[in-house]
């Protein structure tokens, strides 16, 4: 069975430790651990960086690894076309998953490069997004 592959991009190690008004209050290690009891039997990657090379790497991995990818880019949602790039390379279905609501924000935060590619987009559902994109996924793909 292969991996659902949930990448998260930069700054996202520091969840819950800032700005929970905004990000809430759940760190990055127990987002992972309900987005493997949401994987339920699934395998599931889950990583983070802060770096635009890593993450476009693990994305062409993914082409190959992967059931599936959620990603989280954080800040190269809106600057990245090499991300989006590597992501049109994705045959397997691509959730953009933002823990904010992007769209509530200031206009910077409103046009996603990856959502040019995303088959789904999550946003403002707090941390529970990830467990809902596995889910979706986890129920969606054949094992
Ligand atoms: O809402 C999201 O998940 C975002 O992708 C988070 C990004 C932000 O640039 C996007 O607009 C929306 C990065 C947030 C900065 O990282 C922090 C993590 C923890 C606490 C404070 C900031």
């Amino acid at each position: 069975m292969k991996p659902i592959y949930v990448l998260n991009g930069p700054n996202l190690n520091r969840l819950g430790k800032r700005e929970p008004h905004m990000y809430g209050t759940t760190s990055l290690a127990e987002v992972e651990e309900s987005c493997r009891i949401a994987a339920g039997d699934r395998p599931l990657i889950f990583r983070q960086t802060n770096s635009e090379e890593a993450l476009i790497n693990w994305v062409h991995e993914a082409i190959d690894e992967a059931a599936g990818i959620i990603i989280n880019p954080a800040a190269f949602t809106f600057t990245s076309l090499a991300l989006l790039d590597a992501l049109k390379m994705v045959e397997t279905p691509v959730i953009e998953l933002h823990i904010s609501n992007i769209h509530k924000r200031e206009q910077i935060y409103h046009r996603s490069y990856v959502s040019m590619r995303a088959d789904a987009v999550i946003a403002g559902l707090g941390a529970r997004g990830y467990e809902v994109a596995v889910k979706y996924l986890a129920g969606l793909l054949p094992v």
